[in-house]
Protein backbone atom coordinates (compact mmCIF):
# COMPACT_ATOMS: atom_id res chain seq x y z
CA UNK A 1 0.00 0.00 0.00
CA UNK A 2 1.49 3.42 -0.71
CA UNK A 3 1.76 6.28 1.86
CA UNK A 4 1.23 10.21 1.17
CA UNK A 5 4.41 11.64 2.43
CA UNK A 6 3.06 15.66 2.83
CA UNK A 7 4.72 18.52 3.60
CA UNK A 8 4.91 18.94 7.41
CA UNK A 9 4.56 21.91 9.94
CA UNK A 10 7.31 24.41 8.15
CA UNK A 11 6.51 26.90 10.35
CA UNK A 12 5.94 30.40 9.08
CA UNK A 13 6.28 29.16 5.81
CA UNK A 14 3.07 28.71 3.18
CA UNK A 15 2.82 28.47 -0.54
CA UNK A 16 6.58 28.31 -1.08
CA UNK A 17 8.43 27.53 -4.04
CA UNK A 18 9.78 23.83 -4.78
CA UNK A 19 13.33 24.69 -6.45
CA UNK A 20 14.71 21.04 -6.11
CA UNK A 21 12.79 17.61 -6.37
CA UNK A 22 15.85 15.85 -5.10
CA UNK A 23 14.02 11.67 -5.97
CA UNK A 24 12.32 9.77 -8.43
CA UNK A 25 10.02 7.25 -8.78
CA UNK A 26 11.80 3.36 -8.15
CA UNK A 27 14.53 5.44 -5.72
CA UNK A 28 14.73 3.59 -2.78
CA UNK A 29 14.78 6.07 0.93
CA UNK A 30 16.19 5.89 3.90
CA UNK A 31 14.33 7.54 6.74
CA UNK A 32 15.25 11.67 7.04
CA UNK A 33 16.54 11.70 3.11
CA UNK A 34 15.95 14.80 2.10
CA UNK A 35 13.05 14.64 -0.68
CA UNK A 36 12.74 18.19 -1.97
CA UNK A 37 14.22 21.80 -1.37
CA UNK A 38 11.56 24.35 -0.82
CA UNK A 39 12.25 28.26 -1.09
CA UNK A 40 10.76 31.08 0.86
CA UNK A 41 11.76 34.87 0.67
CA UNK A 42 13.79 34.59 3.34
CA UNK A 43 15.17 30.67 3.26
CA UNK A 44 15.56 27.69 1.63
CA UNK A 45 14.94 24.51 3.42
CA UNK A 46 15.27 20.72 2.92
CA UNK A 47 11.68 18.41 3.71
CA UNK A 48 13.33 15.22 5.01
CA UNK A 49 11.44 11.84 4.56
CA UNK A 50 9.33 10.54 7.69
CA UNK A 51 10.57 7.37 6.92
CA UNK A 52 12.04 4.97 4.12
CA UNK A 53 10.66 2.68 1.51
CA UNK A 54 10.62 3.08 -2.44
CA UNK A 55 9.16 6.34 -3.85
CA UNK A 56 6.64 5.18 -6.38
CA UNK A 57 5.25 8.56 -7.43
CA UNK A 58 6.04 12.10 -7.20
CA UNK A 59 3.73 14.52 -7.01
CA UNK A 60 5.45 17.79 -7.25
CA UNK A 61 7.71 19.48 -9.75
CA UNK A 62 9.99 22.48 -9.49
CA UNK A 63 8.22 26.18 -9.45
CA UNK A 64 5.64 24.44 -7.71
CA UNK A 65 4.02 26.08 -4.47
CA UNK A 66 3.51 24.28 -1.41
CA UNK A 67 2.31 24.33 2.17
CA UNK A 68 1.37 22.25 5.20
CA UNK A 69 -0.31 19.34 4.11
CA UNK A 70 0.31 19.55 0.31
CA UNK A 71 1.46 15.98 -1.04
CA UNK A 72 5.13 15.04 -2.34
CA UNK A 73 5.17 11.62 -3.10
CA UNK A 74 3.58 7.99 -2.71
CA UNK A 75 5.69 5.98 -0.88
CA UNK A 76 5.54 2.26 -0.36
CA UNK A 77 6.64 2.18 3.51
CA UNK A 78 10.41 -0.07 3.92
CA UNK A 79 8.32 -3.11 5.49
CA UNK A 80 5.86 -3.36 2.74
CA UNK A 81 8.82 -3.11 -0.79
CA UNK A 82 10.40 -5.39 1.57
CA UNK A 83 7.34 -7.81 1.54
CA UNK A 84 6.74 -7.58 -2.68
CA UNK A 85 10.65 -8.55 -2.22
CA UNK A 86 10.09 -11.59 -0.43
CA UNK A 87 7.30 -12.78 -2.37
CA UNK A 88 9.00 -11.91 -5.86
CA UNK A 89 12.12 -14.28 -4.49
CA UNK A 90 10.77 -16.83 -2.71
CA UNK A 91 14.00 -19.01 -3.07
CA UNK A 92 15.58 -16.39 -1.51
CA UNK A 93 13.54 -16.38 1.46
CA UNK A 94 13.74 -20.09 1.58
CA UNK A 95 17.40 -20.03 1.14
CA UNK A 96 17.60 -17.68 3.75
CA UNK A 97 14.63 -17.46 5.90
CA UNK A 98 16.47 -16.09 8.96
CA UNK A 99 16.41 -12.14 8.47
CA UNK A 100 12.98 -10.82 10.15
CA UNK A 101 12.01 -7.98 7.69
CA UNK A 102 10.05 -6.35 10.37
CA UNK A 103 10.40 -2.49 10.56
CA UNK A 104 12.27 -0.91 13.40
CA UNK A 105 9.79 0.14 15.64
CA UNK A 106 11.66 3.48 15.73
CA UNK A 107 10.86 4.04 12.11
CA UNK A 108 7.36 3.36 12.35
CA UNK A 109 7.23 5.76 15.33
CA UNK A 110 9.14 8.19 12.86
CA UNK A 111 6.09 7.63 10.39
CA UNK A 112 3.54 9.15 13.10
CA UNK A 113 5.55 12.37 13.76
CA UNK A 114 7.10 13.29 10.57
CA UNK A 115 10.93 14.79 11.06
CA UNK A 116 11.13 18.56 11.11
CA UNK A 117 12.49 19.95 7.79
CA UNK A 118 15.98 21.66 8.92
CA UNK A 119 16.37 25.26 6.94
CA UNK A 120 19.46 25.58 5.42
CA UNK A 121 22.55 25.75 8.07
CA UNK A 122 24.20 29.16 8.31
CA UNK A 123 27.93 27.58 8.82
CA UNK A 124 28.14 23.72 7.96
CA UNK A 125 31.14 22.19 9.68
CA UNK A 126 33.22 20.42 7.28
CA UNK A 127 33.61 16.88 7.27
CA UNK A 128 36.02 14.70 8.90
CA UNK A 129 38.14 14.04 6.13
CA UNK A 130 38.23 16.72 3.06
CA UNK A 131 39.15 15.95 -0.70
CA UNK A 132 43.09 16.21 -1.01
CA UNK A 133 42.45 18.90 -4.06
CA UNK A 134 39.44 20.79 -2.31
CA UNK A 135 40.44 24.54 -0.52
CA UNK A 136 37.35 25.23 0.62
CA UNK A 137 36.99 28.99 2.12
CA UNK A 138 34.61 27.79 5.02
CA UNK A 139 33.35 31.54 5.53
CA UNK A 140 32.68 32.23 1.93
CA UNK A 141 31.39 28.70 1.31
CA UNK A 142 28.78 29.22 4.42
CA UNK A 143 27.61 32.62 2.91
CA UNK A 144 26.87 31.31 -0.29
CA UNK A 145 22.99 31.05 -1.28
CA UNK A 146 22.48 27.10 -2.04
CA UNK A 147 20.14 24.92 -0.34
CA UNK A 148 21.62 21.85 2.15
CA UNK A 149 21.59 19.36 -0.97
CA UNK A 150 23.77 21.53 -2.99
CA UNK A 151 26.36 21.96 -0.71
CA UNK A 152 26.48 18.59 -0.12
CA UNK A 153 27.57 17.83 -3.45
CA UNK A 154 30.23 20.67 -3.58
CA UNK A 155 31.79 19.26 -0.46
CA UNK A 156 31.67 16.16 -1.37
CA UNK A 157 33.90 17.42 -5.04
CA UNK A 158 35.97 19.76 -3.05
CA UNK A 159 34.28 22.78 -4.78
CA UNK A 160 34.70 26.27 -2.92
CA UNK A 161 30.78 27.47 -3.16
CA UNK A 162 32.03 30.94 -2.36
CA UNK A 163 33.56 31.09 -6.22
CA UNK A 164 30.77 29.31 -7.67
CA UNK A 165 27.88 32.02 -9.69
CA UNK A 166 24.40 30.80 -8.95
CA UNK A 167 22.04 30.73 -11.88
CA UNK A 168 19.23 30.25 -9.75
CA UNK A 169 16.69 32.48 -8.54
CA UNK A 170 18.18 35.44 -6.87
CA UNK A 171 21.11 34.04 -7.44
CA UNK A 172 20.89 30.45 -5.86
CA UNK A 173 23.61 27.83 -6.82
CA UNK A 174 22.14 25.19 -8.30
CA UNK A 175 23.75 21.38 -8.54
CA UNK A 176 23.92 22.39 -12.34
CA UNK A 177 26.09 25.42 -11.16
CA UNK A 178 28.64 23.28 -9.21
CA UNK A 179 28.71 20.90 -12.26
CA UNK A 180 29.42 23.34 -14.67
CA UNK A 181 31.96 24.61 -12.15
CA UNK A 182 33.84 21.58 -12.01
CA UNK A 183 33.68 20.60 -15.72
CA UNK A 184 35.25 24.30 -15.99
CA UNK A 185 37.76 23.38 -14.14
CA UNK A 186 38.79 20.26 -15.53
CA UNK A 187 38.87 21.95 -19.24
CA UNK A 188 42.01 23.90 -17.27
CA UNK A 189 44.10 21.05 -16.02
CA UNK A 190 46.74 23.13 -15.62
CA UNK A 191 45.47 25.66 -14.21
CA UNK A 192 43.69 23.34 -11.90
CA UNK A 193 47.25 21.88 -11.12
CA UNK A 194 48.83 25.35 -10.00
CA UNK A 195 45.56 25.57 -7.68
CA UNK A 196 44.45 28.72 -9.80
CA UNK A 197 40.80 29.55 -9.53
CA UNK A 198 39.23 28.70 -12.64
CA UNK A 199 37.75 31.41 -14.66
CA UNK A 200 34.32 32.97 -13.73
CA UNK A 201 31.57 32.56 -16.48
CA UNK A 202 31.08 35.83 -17.30
CA UNK A 203 27.74 37.72 -19.13
CA UNK A 204 29.49 40.14 -21.34
CA UNK A 205 26.30 41.05 -22.23
CA UNK A 206 25.37 43.11 -19.56
CA UNK A 207 27.75 45.13 -20.76
CA UNK A 208 26.80 45.78 -24.31
CA UNK A 209 26.13 44.34 -27.41
CA UNK A 210 27.79 41.00 -28.05
CA UNK A 211 28.70 38.33 -30.38
CA UNK A 212 29.97 34.59 -29.94
CA UNK A 213 31.38 32.72 -32.51
CA UNK A 214 33.25 29.19 -31.59
CA UNK A 215 36.96 28.93 -31.83
CA UNK A 216 38.20 27.01 -34.72
CA UNK A 217 39.13 23.36 -34.42
CA UNK A 218 43.02 24.87 -35.03
CA UNK A 219 42.38 27.58 -32.35
CA UNK A 220 41.50 24.99 -29.88
CA UNK A 221 44.08 22.87 -30.80
CA UNK A 222 46.91 25.49 -31.07
CA UNK A 223 45.23 27.00 -27.70
CA UNK A 224 45.59 23.65 -25.54
CA UNK A 225 49.13 23.16 -27.10
CA UNK A 226 50.37 26.86 -26.39
CA UNK A 227 48.71 27.03 -22.84
CA UNK A 228 50.75 23.70 -21.89
CA UNK A 229 53.70 24.85 -23.68
CA UNK A 230 53.23 28.26 -21.53
CA UNK A 231 53.08 26.99 -17.70
CA UNK A 232 55.02 23.86 -17.86
CA UNK A 233 58.13 25.37 -19.46
CA UNK A 234 59.99 28.14 -17.28
CA UNK A 235 60.80 30.59 -20.68
CA UNK A 236 63.41 32.99 -21.09
CA UNK A 237 63.72 35.59 -23.86
CA UNK A 238 66.77 36.48 -25.70
CA UNK A 239 67.06 39.71 -27.59
CA UNK A 240 69.56 40.43 -30.11
CA UNK A 241 69.68 42.23 -33.26
CA UNK A 242 71.56 41.25 -36.72
CA UNK A 243 73.21 43.69 -38.97
CA UNK A 244 71.84 42.48 -42.29
CA UNK A 245 72.76 45.23 -44.82
CA UNK A 246 74.76 42.58 -46.79
CA UNK A 247 72.39 39.94 -46.96
CA UNK A 248 69.69 41.82 -47.93
CA UNK A 249 71.59 43.37 -51.05
CA UNK A 250 72.22 39.92 -52.01
CA UNK A 251 68.93 38.39 -51.46
CA UNK A 252 67.42 41.63 -53.47
CA UNK A 253 69.42 40.56 -56.26
CA UNK A 254 68.53 36.90 -55.97
CA UNK A 255 64.84 37.27 -55.44
CA UNK A 256 65.00 40.01 -58.66
CA UNK A 257 66.63 36.56 -61.18
CA UNK A 258 63.91 34.57 -59.66
CA UNK A 259 61.10 36.19 -59.40
CA UNK A 260 60.43 35.52 -63.32
CA UNK A 261 60.22 31.53 -62.40
CA UNK A 262 57.65 32.08 -59.59
CA UNK A 263 60.15 31.75 -56.59
CA UNK A 264 60.03 34.06 -53.79
CA UNK A 265 63.11 34.73 -51.61
CA UNK A 266 62.14 36.23 -48.34
CA UNK A 267 64.70 36.89 -45.70
CA UNK A 268 63.52 33.72 -43.74
CA UNK A 269 65.27 31.16 -46.11
CA UNK A 270 68.81 32.82 -45.00
CA UNK A 271 67.61 32.94 -41.19
CA UNK A 272 66.51 28.83 -41.51
CA UNK A 273 70.01 28.35 -43.18
CA UNK A 274 71.54 30.30 -40.26
CA UNK A 275 69.30 28.95 -37.18
CA UNK A 276 70.71 25.13 -38.52
CA UNK A 277 74.34 26.90 -38.00
CA UNK A 278 73.72 27.73 -35.07
CA UNK A 279 72.37 24.51 -33.91
CA UNK A 280 75.37 22.92 -34.97
CA UNK A 281 77.64 24.76 -33.39
CA UNK A 282 75.42 24.75 -29.99
CA UNK A 283 73.83 21.12 -30.42
CA UNK A 284 71.69 21.00 -27.03
CA UNK A 285 69.22 24.03 -28.96
CA UNK A 286 68.90 20.55 -30.97
CA UNK A 287 67.51 18.60 -28.26
CA UNK A 288 64.33 17.46 -26.66
CA UNK A 289 63.70 16.42 -22.97
CA UNK A 290 62.42 12.60 -22.87
CA UNK A 291 59.38 12.15 -20.95
CA UNK A 292 60.85 11.53 -17.64
CA UNK A 293 62.73 14.75 -17.53
CA UNK A 294 66.06 13.05 -16.83
CA UNK A 295 67.77 12.91 -20.39
CA UNK A 296 68.14 14.98 -22.84
CA UNK A 297 67.79 13.71 -26.68
CA UNK A 298 70.23 15.18 -28.93
CA UNK A 299 69.27 15.23 -32.61
CA UNK A 300 71.40 14.70 -35.23
CA UNK A 301 68.86 15.90 -38.01
CA UNK A 302 68.58 20.04 -38.66
CA UNK A 303 64.37 20.47 -39.13
CA UNK A 304 63.09 23.44 -38.96
CA UNK A 305 59.35 24.51 -38.35
CA UNK A 306 58.10 28.08 -39.65
CA UNK A 307 54.97 29.10 -37.74
CA UNK A 308 52.55 30.09 -40.56
CA UNK A 309 49.52 32.41 -40.32
CA UNK A 310 46.12 31.27 -41.77
CA UNK A 311 42.88 32.24 -41.29
CA UNK A 312 42.07 29.55 -39.16
CA UNK A 313 44.80 30.06 -36.65
CA UNK A 314 48.22 28.99 -36.46
CA UNK A 315 49.76 26.14 -37.79
CA UNK A 316 53.68 25.03 -37.30
CA UNK A 317 54.52 22.60 -40.78
CA UNK A 318 58.01 21.68 -40.72
CA UNK A 319 61.05 21.84 -43.44
CA UNK A 320 62.91 18.67 -42.97
CA UNK A 321 66.68 18.37 -43.61
CA UNK A 322 67.10 22.40 -43.84
CA UNK A 323 70.95 21.77 -43.83
CA UNK A 324 70.89 19.71 -47.26
CA UNK A 325 68.88 22.01 -49.30
CA UNK A 326 69.82 25.57 -51.17
CA UNK A 327 68.30 28.60 -50.36
CA UNK A 328 66.07 28.16 -53.62
CA UNK A 329 65.41 24.62 -52.41
CA UNK A 330 64.19 26.30 -49.18
CA UNK A 331 61.92 29.41 -51.06
CA UNK A 332 60.17 26.54 -53.08
CA UNK A 333 59.33 24.99 -50.48
CA UNK A 334 58.48 27.18 -47.78
CA UNK A 335 55.79 28.56 -50.78
CA UNK A 336 53.99 24.81 -50.71
CA UNK A 337 54.00 24.27 -47.28
CA UNK A 338 52.40 28.27 -46.83
CA UNK A 339 49.82 27.60 -49.27
CA UNK A 340 49.26 23.74 -47.72
CA UNK A 341 48.75 25.56 -44.41
CA UNK A 342 46.38 28.19 -45.44
CA UNK A 343 44.97 25.58 -47.84
CA UNK A 344 44.24 22.97 -44.43
CA UNK A 345 46.08 20.65 -46.22
CA UNK A 346 48.89 20.04 -44.06
CA UNK A 347 48.66 15.94 -42.39
CA UNK A 348 49.67 15.92 -38.65
CA UNK A 349 53.21 14.39 -39.88
CA UNK A 350 53.87 17.38 -41.71
CA UNK A 351 53.65 19.64 -38.18
CA UNK A 352 56.18 16.87 -36.64
CA UNK A 353 59.87 16.26 -35.94
CA UNK A 354 61.38 19.98 -35.67
CA UNK A 355 64.14 20.49 -34.51
CA UNK A 356 63.60 24.56 -33.29
CA UNK A 357 60.88 26.88 -34.70
CA UNK A 358 60.74 30.25 -36.52
CA UNK A 359 58.37 32.25 -35.91
CA UNK A 360 58.52 34.97 -38.40
CA UNK A 361 56.10 38.55 -38.57
CA UNK A 362 58.64 40.42 -39.90
CA UNK A 363 56.28 40.92 -42.96
CA UNK A 364 54.08 42.68 -41.12
CA UNK A 365 55.61 44.90 -38.30
CA UNK A 366 56.68 44.91 -34.78
CA UNK A 367 60.08 45.58 -32.99
CA UNK A 368 60.32 42.49 -30.78
CA UNK A 369 58.11 39.48 -29.08
CA UNK A 370 58.32 36.76 -27.60
CA UNK A 371 57.49 33.32 -28.55
CA UNK A 372 56.35 30.28 -26.53
CA UNK A 373 58.61 27.24 -27.30
CA UNK A 374 57.17 24.80 -29.26
CA UNK A 375 57.70 21.60 -27.41
CA UNK A 376 58.80 18.89 -27.33
CA UNK A 377 61.65 21.29 -29.37
CA UNK A 378 63.78 23.60 -26.62
CA UNK A 379 64.17 26.97 -28.10
CA UNK A 380 62.29 28.90 -31.14
CA UNK A 381 63.46 31.81 -32.64
CA UNK A 382 61.44 34.97 -33.41
CA UNK A 383 62.01 37.45 -36.24
CA UNK A 384 60.53 40.95 -36.24
CA UNK A 385 60.74 43.66 -38.84
CA UNK A 386 64.09 44.80 -40.19
CA UNK A 387 64.74 48.56 -39.81
CA UNK A 388 67.51 51.43 -40.49
CA UNK A 389 69.44 52.15 -37.88
CA UNK A 390 72.39 54.40 -37.44
CA UNK A 391 74.40 52.13 -36.42
CA UNK A 392 78.15 53.29 -34.56
CA UNK A 393 81.56 52.10 -36.76
CA UNK A 394 83.87 53.48 -34.51
CA UNK A 395 84.03 56.65 -36.24
CA UNK A 396 80.92 57.71 -37.33
CA UNK A 397 77.02 56.68 -37.78
CA UNK A 398 76.40 54.18 -40.51
CA UNK A 399 73.15 53.41 -42.04
CA UNK A 400 72.50 49.84 -41.27
CA UNK A 401 69.62 47.66 -41.72
CA UNK A 402 69.20 45.71 -38.29
CA UNK A 403 67.17 42.87 -37.62
CA UNK A 404 65.51 42.07 -34.18
CA UNK A 405 65.69 38.82 -33.16
CA UNK A 406 64.11 37.04 -30.27
CA UNK A 407 64.85 33.59 -28.66
CA UNK A 408 62.49 31.87 -25.96
CA UNK A 409 64.47 28.97 -24.91
CA UNK A 410 63.46 26.41 -22.08
CA UNK A 411 65.77 27.25 -19.14
CA UNK A 412 66.00 23.88 -18.11
CA UNK A 413 68.20 22.87 -20.84
CA UNK A 414 69.74 25.72 -21.77
CA UNK A 415 71.32 28.39 -19.50
CA UNK A 416 71.17 31.90 -19.85
CA UNK A 417 75.00 32.20 -21.05
CA UNK A 418 74.13 29.79 -24.23
CA UNK A 419 71.05 31.95 -25.16
CA UNK A 420 73.07 34.73 -25.17
CA UNK A 421 75.97 33.26 -27.04
CA UNK A 422 73.32 31.57 -29.44
CA UNK A 423 71.65 34.82 -30.65
CA UNK A 424 75.02 36.67 -31.16
CA UNK A 425 76.66 33.70 -33.20
CA UNK A 426 73.16 33.83 -35.06
CA UNK A 427 73.60 37.57 -35.68
CA UNK A 428 77.59 36.98 -36.56
CA UNK A 429 76.08 34.62 -39.34
CA UNK A 430 73.44 36.45 -40.83
CA UNK A 431 76.01 39.65 -40.80
CA UNK A 432 78.01 37.84 -42.85
CA UNK A 433 76.64 35.25 -44.97
CA UNK A 434 79.53 33.63 -46.38
CA UNK A 435 79.66 31.62 -43.05
CA UNK A 436 76.98 29.76 -43.81
CA UNK A 437 79.72 28.23 -46.70
CA UNK A 438 81.55 26.98 -43.65
N1 LIG B 1 61.94 42.33 -42.21
C1 LIG B 1 61.48 43.07 -43.22
N2 LIG B 1 60.74 42.55 -44.23
C2 LIG B 1 60.49 41.24 -44.17
C3 LIG B 1 60.94 40.42 -43.15
C4 LIG B 1 61.70 41.02 -42.13
N3 LIG B 1 62.16 40.32 -41.10
N4 LIG B 1 60.50 39.17 -43.37
C5 LIG B 1 59.77 39.20 -44.49
N5 LIG B 1 59.77 40.47 -44.97
C6 LIG B 1 59.13 40.91 -46.20
C7 LIG B 1 59.31 39.91 -47.31
O1 LIG B 1 60.53 40.11 -47.96
C8 LIG B 1 58.13 40.26 -48.16
O2 LIG B 1 58.40 41.44 -48.87
P1 LIG B 1 57.96 41.61 -50.40
O3 LIG B 1 56.50 41.29 -50.44
O4 LIG B 1 58.34 42.99 -50.72
O5 LIG B 1 58.77 40.58 -51.14
C9 LIG B 1 57.05 40.60 -47.14
O6 LIG B 1 57.75 40.94 -45.94
C10 LIG B 1 56.08 39.50 -46.85
O7 LIG B 1 56.75 38.32 -46.54
P2 LIG B 1 55.94 36.98 -46.28
O8 LIG B 1 55.35 37.06 -44.93
O9 LIG B 1 55.00 36.77 -47.39
O10 LIG B 1 57.00 35.86 -46.41
P3 LIG B 1 57.98 35.26 -45.34
O11 LIG B 1 58.81 34.28 -46.05
O12 LIG B 1 58.68 36.29 -44.56
O13 LIG B 1 57.03 34.49 -44.31
C11 LIG B 1 55.36 32.97 -43.55
C12 LIG B 1 56.29 33.36 -44.68
C13 LIG B 1 54.58 31.79 -43.93
C14 LIG B 1 56.20 32.66 -42.31
C15 LIG B 1 54.49 34.19 -43.22
O14 LIG B 1 53.64 34.46 -44.31
C16 LIG B 1 53.66 34.05 -41.97
O15 LIG B 1 52.63 33.37 -41.93
N6 LIG B 1 54.09 34.76 -40.93
C17 LIG B 1 53.34 34.79 -39.65
C18 LIG B 1 53.90 33.79 -38.66
C19 LIG B 1 53.20 33.96 -37.35
O16 LIG B 1 52.01 34.16 -37.25
N7 LIG B 1 53.98 33.90 -36.26
C20 LIG B 1 53.47 34.16 -34.97
C21 LIG B 1 53.36 32.92 -34.22
S1 LIG B 1 53.25 33.19 -32.53
O17 LIG B 1 54.70 32.79 -32.04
Amino acid sequence: MSKEIKVPNIGDFSDVEVIEVLVAPGDRIKPEDSLISVESDKASMEIPAPEGGEVKEVKVKVGDKVSEGSLILLLEPASDAAADEDKSAPEETEKAPEPEQKPEPKQEAKAEVPAQPQPAPKAEAPPARQSPTARIDEESFSKAHATPAVRKFARGLGVDLGQVEGSGRKGRITKEDVQGFVKRALSQPAAGGLGVAPMPEIDFSQWGEVETRPLSKINKLTGQFLHRNWVTIPHVTQFDEADITDMEKFRKEMAAEYKEKGIKITPLVFMMKAVVSALREFPRFNSSLDSTGENLILKRYFNVGIAVDTPDGLVVPVVREVDRKSLVDLAVELGEISAKAREKKLKPSDMQGGSITISSLGGIGGTKFTPIVNAPEVAILGVSRSKMQPVWNGKAFEPRLMLPLSLSYDHRVIDGADGARFTTFLSRVLSDTRRLLL
